[in-house]
């Protein structure tokens, strides 16, 4: 082990962050037997629906003569827009040529088709163990939910037999849709009723139980408007205090709750259509101070809610910061989060998660974070050795390995 100085920091901290094997916490991907769910090629890649709102900047196509193209014809389209047309300077732009580039492909080709066939070349049968061991991914956690029927009939078919995928059961329909989806949680043999009387919070309960068991799940996972509030009036905030946190407190699982965002703002752009805005951390608040036995997973989508994020982490140890999340996900956001997050509660939340929809968005998702989160490292551990506490590479190793996945599986007090 080098003592490590001021001359070769850089050096041992880029090394370490490169070389750590990631658990990323949230993404949307599938193990491969599941078939058509699990996203991958470049036809995924430049379809991507932040790569769609970026070419309707450009374009002046109707919306639904796009969405009307097959996905080789989109990609065709995105491809001349966004890369031979303008030069590809955007994050997620930016994103397909690291990608690109990590795949050993040639960018100065230029060429969509010749990119497609080098990327078909590759043998399926390993493809996931290539992507995973470029992206320097340990494992993955998905987003699994229950009340779409694609995914419930493949959790009662097959199941998942690929540990390298974990489970996370998302509960957005239930908890933010309930009164216009009960009757769905009928058709699936939970006797529920539109009233919230006590024998349907008993049967949200089993169906709780029987999902959670069904997909091993990790932890629960919600996403919320900016108007999240609780205590409130409303079947959101009866059925997470009566039926979610008592199930979480019951099977010791945490739940994850992904604040600030507003849905199909423009509802032409598909999936590309959601927005964002400032929430009310008081809801975090009130949640971590009533429920310490809760453990709770926060990510925030405003960056203005990042400082007061931190603060309230400073205040209750049940609950984990992680992520840049969405719109977030840009060098300088990064950079300025990581920085905030770091001064304000040392190693102690979980830097980032891909929220990678196509499997090869874990390349450059992760390459770009680990650079940001490597030299925002760098300048923290410098500010140590300037004071004259020394480092070494085994404290070093240690932090980065706590940062990219032990924080999140202390956290979850379990490893599976
Ligand atoms: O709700 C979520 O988990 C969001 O991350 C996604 O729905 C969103 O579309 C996305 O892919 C953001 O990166
Ligand atoms: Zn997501």
């Amino acid at each position: 082990m080098p003592v490590i100085t001021q001359e070769n920091l850089a050096l041992v901290v880029t090394k370490e962050v490169e070389q750590v094997r990631v658990t990323d916490i949230h993404t949307h991907l599938y193990p491969p037997n599941f078939g058509d769910l699990s996203l991958y090629g470049i036809d995924e890649l430049l379809t991507y629906h932040y790569l769609v709102a970026e070419f309707f900047r450009y374009s002046t196509m109707d919306y639904e003569d796009f969405f009307n193209l097959s996905k080789t014809q989109q990609a065709e389209l995105i491809f001349q827009t966004l890369f031979l047309e303008h030069s590809p300077v955007s994050e997620a732009q930016r994103g397909v040529l690291t990608t690109l580039k990590e795949l050993g492909m040639d960018l100065n080709v230029r060429d969509l088709r010749v990119f497609r066939e080098q990327i078909n070349s590759i043998p399926a049968f390993d493809y996931v163990d290539r992507i995973f061991a470029i992206a320097g991914i340990k494992e993955v956690v998905m987003t699994n939910d229950p009340f779409d029927p694609k995914e419930r009939q493949l959790w009662e078919m097959k199941g998942n037999k690929d540990p390298r995928f974990k489970a996370a059961l998302r509960l957005d329909v239930l908890l933010n849709n309930y009164e216009k989806n009960y009757e769905y949680l009928n058709q699936m043999g939970f006797l529920v009723d539109k009233k919230l009387d006590e024998n349907t919070l008993t049967e949200i309960r089993r169906f709780l139980r029987y999902w959670i068991e069904k997909t091993n799940a990790v932890y629960l996972a919600v996403s919320l408007p900016p108007d999240f509030m609780v205590p409130e009036d409303s079947y959101r905030s009866r059925i997470l205090e009566k039926c979610v946190l008592p199930i979480c407190r019951e099977l010791n699982i945490p739940l994850a709750l992904m604040i600030g965002v507003r849905r199909s703002i423009n509802p032409r752009l598909g999936l590309a259509a959601d927005s964002l805005g400032k929430a009310d951390i008081r809801a975090i608040e009130y949640l971590c101070r009533t429920y310490p036995e809760n453990k709770f997973l926060v990510t925030m989508l405003s960056r203005e809610n990042q400082h007061e994020l931190v603060v309230t982490a400073r205040k209750f140890r049940n609950l984990m910061v992680f992520g840049c999340w969405w719109f977030l996900n840009n060098p300088m956001i990064v950079e300025e989060i990581t920085n905030m997050r770091l001064e304000n509660l040392g190693l102690s939340f979980i830097p980032q998660h891909s929220d990678a929809r196509v499997l090869e968005h874990l390349i450059y998702k992760w390459v770009h974070a680990r650079k940001i989160i490597a030299d925002v490292l760098t300048k923290k551990y410098l500010d140590l050795l300037e004071s004259g506490w020394k480092v070494t590479e085994e404290e070093i190793k240690r932090d980065i390995e706590d940062l990219f996945g032990n924080n999140f599986w202390k956290f979850v007090g379990r490893n599976v």
